[in-house]
């Protein structure tokens, strides 16, 4: 069995010794043009030409949860694409997440601002959770782990998917296209989990963001192109958004002449909410290329049709 291995930004030798490693009986290579063809890939945005070179492919295991970028490229019809489910960054999800919230809730910003001016207590008033219901776009893998920390932490929690989810205690459900103006009425706080899709892009606009309850504070750890950057700027100039933590942006790196940089109300992070984890992703994916060649079904498989 081969496999290939086409990461771009990753640094692929541990990658490749980690892969040999649990998977001793395959032929494990690092992908170059005119390269033999291989039984399965590990890519993370590769080009076209990889694709192209690669038509016998049976399986495309994505390095990441995100599979948006992987679809924008013509696959082989018959290749699965499958991606990384969990593999240790549900947790990291939820402590980015919940530390955003908290930090909001608590305004922690502003007492680090009096500590750095020398001053002891300028005491704000406690903020009541039950002010602050945060609602999470997204409750797949990633998103049901945040909504349950977040539920944990007794903040109001409502949930927005496609198919309706009964059974995720302490969090109100709301689903589809009729269930998204109710989702953002009853929510403070957004937390944006969604896949980007054709459906989904430009979702977080100036008209959907002003539905959200007054105050309200944006969370987007998905991708950037969810979000209409300047849309969200008119509305916190407005007051009608109290501010931001952005994890992930049209165009990554930020550029450094972006508005969001140096916006005192927006705090960015470099697309670190939940990091591939290589120990965890190695053992799960070499998990799943032995289950496939013995015939088994895994988790995680893609429903390109769908997006995600
Ligand atoms: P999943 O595919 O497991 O879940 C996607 C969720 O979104 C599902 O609940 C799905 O609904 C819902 N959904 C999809 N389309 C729509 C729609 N049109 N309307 C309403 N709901 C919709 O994704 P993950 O939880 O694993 O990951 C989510 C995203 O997080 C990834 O796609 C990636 O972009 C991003 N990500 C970001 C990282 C970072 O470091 N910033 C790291 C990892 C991922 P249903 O349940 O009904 O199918
Ligand atoms: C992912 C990501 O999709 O890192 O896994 O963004």
């Amino acid at each position: 069995m081969k496999i290939t291995f086409c990461c771009t930004g990753t640094q692929a030798r541990p990658w490749l010794q980690g892969l040999a490693a649990a998977l001793p009986q395959a032929d494990i290579s690092l992908w170059q043009p005119g390269a033999p063809q291989a039984d399965h890939a590990v890519v993370w945005k590769p080009p076209q030409q990889f694709i192209d070179e690669q038509p016998r492919l049976k399986t495309l295991f994505n390095l990441g949860a995100g599979v948006d970028a992987l679809l924008r490229l013509r696959l082989p019809p018959a290749a699965l694409v499958v991606r990384l489910d969990d593999a240790g960054m549900a947790v990291q999800m939820a402590e980015y997440v919940c530390h955003a919230v908290i930090g909001h809730l608590r305004e922690f910003d502003a007492y680090a601002g009096q500590m750095r001016a020398g001053r002891w207590a300028d005491l704000r008033a406690p903020r009541r959770r039950a002010d602050l219901p945060v609602g999470v776009m997204g409750l797949g893998v990633l998103g049901q782990r945040v909504a349950g920390a977040l539920a944990q932490f007794e903040f109001p929690v409502n949930g927005w998917s496609r198919s309706r989810k009964t059974a995720m205690d302490g969090v109100r459900s709301f689903s589809g296209a009729d269930g998204f103006d109710a989702f953002l009425a009853a929510s403070r706080v957004l937390v944006n989990l969604l896949p980007l899709t054709p459906d989904t892009v430009d979702i977080m606009n100036r008209k959907t963001l002003a539905r959200l309850q007054p105050g309200a504070y944006v969370i987007n750890v998905a991708r950037g192109a969810h979000l209409v950057d300047e849309d969200l700027l008119a509305l916190i100039d407005s007051g009608h958004i109290a501010g931001a933590t952005l994890d992930v942006f049209r165009s990554e790196p930020l550029p450094a002449d972006h508005a969001f940089w140096r916006h005192p109300r927006i705090t960015v992070t470099p697309h670190i909410s939940a990091r591939t984890l290589r120990q965890e992703s190695i053992a799960q994916i070499a998990h799943k290329i032995t289950t496939l060649e013995q015939g088994g079904a895994v988790t995680g498989m893609v429903d390109q049709a769908r997006g995600y």
